[in-house]
């Protein structure tokens, strides 16, 4: 007789957008995972009784909270899964963490450098381990082509290239969501979509962003007042407005530590441009190239090959050698959006199993934020050359 796997009790708090992402990512982990602990969605949180209990019936949570404190102390919790807004990162994740729970964080990690460093001394200090949700890691094709600079396939770094375009907000009549809130998100399209261009970055390369010179624009400033919301879109039916205090865009150069230059621009005023995450790297003998649109692709040049028959390699990462993907489909069938979700929780799953650190670690999304505040820093002093904070 084989042993039962044993149980890891996950609560969820927020049930949005991300919520949902998480939730089926608990749900499926287990159906095409072999996992070393079992997920058991054993609750989730939200302050509306009617609409938590909907959504725990929905998404497949066994019972609800309306207060997150009540879900922190559970003693069937294992693990605190946070898709709230930046606000609230920094309070719940140290209270799990001083419960002694595992945490899942929402990327950005915080609001501000102060509150991540916080986050990241409190999961030094706890028995509980952290991770924050940088998911775009767990595409197949992002593994493939970190693998293919860490083999030396393209040489040294010399150009990043790294866009997160997006349209959502590009008509001036979309409504006002609290990611146009800085009080709640702490910034807008440099936190919410920057952040991940600049993880992406430094994941791929294995390089930091050492400095920054930065332009930050609120095209809009005044939005309608939504009734209602799902996913990035909202409807508004009445004629109140409110101010936008976010950015809208965020463009910025960068130095790598490895020497290379890099650009970044993150917006979500392109039009047609719907979760286009872009990535292209030029090395010393070869270069790549990655969008989300066609996220199951990745192209590369070999600029070691004779120059008459070295074009981009179209490379289609859907083969059971590439990662994650043996445990999906056949070759060719392609993955989606929400399979990096599942990735993720099954990388986390593994690294609490395993009693090791998950990456990437709330001391990776502190790099990150830093990142972002000297953006803020440097486009506050009108693009003034602004140096990343290094380690404390
Ligand atoms: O992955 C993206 C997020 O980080 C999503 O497409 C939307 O933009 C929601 O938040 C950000």
């Amino acid at each position: 007789m084989t042993e039962a796997v044993p149980r890891l009790g996950i609560g969820m708090v927020g049930y949005a957008f991300m919520g949902v992402a998480h939730s089926q990512a608990w749900r499926n982990a287990p159906r095409f995972f072999d996992l070393p602990l079992r997920p058991d969605m054993a609750a989730v949180a939200g302050r509306d009784e009617a609409a938590v209990t909907a959504a725990a019936t929905k998404l497949g949570w066994s019972s609800t909270e309306t207060d997150w404190k009540a879900l922190v102390s559970r003693d069937d919790i294992d693990l605190v899964d946070i898709c709230t807004p930046g606000d609230t990162h920094a309070e719940i994740a140290i209270a799990a963490l001083e419960a002694g729970k595992h945490v899942l964080c929402e990327k950005p990690l915080a609001n501000s450098v102060q509150e991540a460093e916080a986050m990241v001394r409190a999961a030094e200090s706890s028995t509980g381990l952290a991770m924050v949700g940088f998911t775009y890691r767990r595409v197949p094709a992002i593994q493939l082509a970190r693998t293919l600079v860490t083999d030396g396939r393209i040489g040294t770094v010399r150009h990043v290239r790294a866009q997160y375009l997006q349209d959502w907000i590009a008509d001036p009549q979309a409504p006002l969501s609290w990611r146009l809130d800085k009080q709640k998100a702490g910034s807008g399209a440099l936190g919410d979509i920057g952040a991940h261009i600049v993880d992406l970055a430094q994941f791929v390369t294995g390089e930091s962003v050492t400095g920054v010179s930065a332009v930050l624009e609120t095209f809009v400033k005044e939005r309608p007042v939504a009734d209602s919301f799902g996913g990035l879109h909202g409807t508004a039916s009445g004629t109140e407005t409110g101010p936008v205090t976010v950015d809208d865009a965020a463009i910025f150069l960068g130095r790598m530590s490895g020497g290379g230059l890099a650009t970044f621009e993150a917006t979500r005023f392109a039009w047609g441009r719907k979760n286009a995450i872009r990535l292209e790297i030029n090395g010393s003998h070869g270069s790549l190239a990655f969008d989300f649109e066609d996220m199951n692709v990745l192209h590369y040049f070999d600029a070691t090959q004779p120059a008459p028959e070295a074009g981009f390699r179209r490379i289609v990462v859907t083969e059971p050698e590439h990662a994650y993907v043996a445990a999906w489909w056949p070759p060719g069938h392609g993955l989606g959006y929400e399979h990096a979700f599942t990735h993720q929780a099954v990388d986390l799953i593994t690294a609490i199993a395993e009693h090791r650190q998950p990456v990437p670690s709330f001391a990776d999304g502190l790099v990150v934020q830093r990142v972002l505040a000297a953006v803020e820093q440097s486009a506050a002093n009108d693009s003034t050359w602004t140096s990343v904070q290094k380690e404390s």
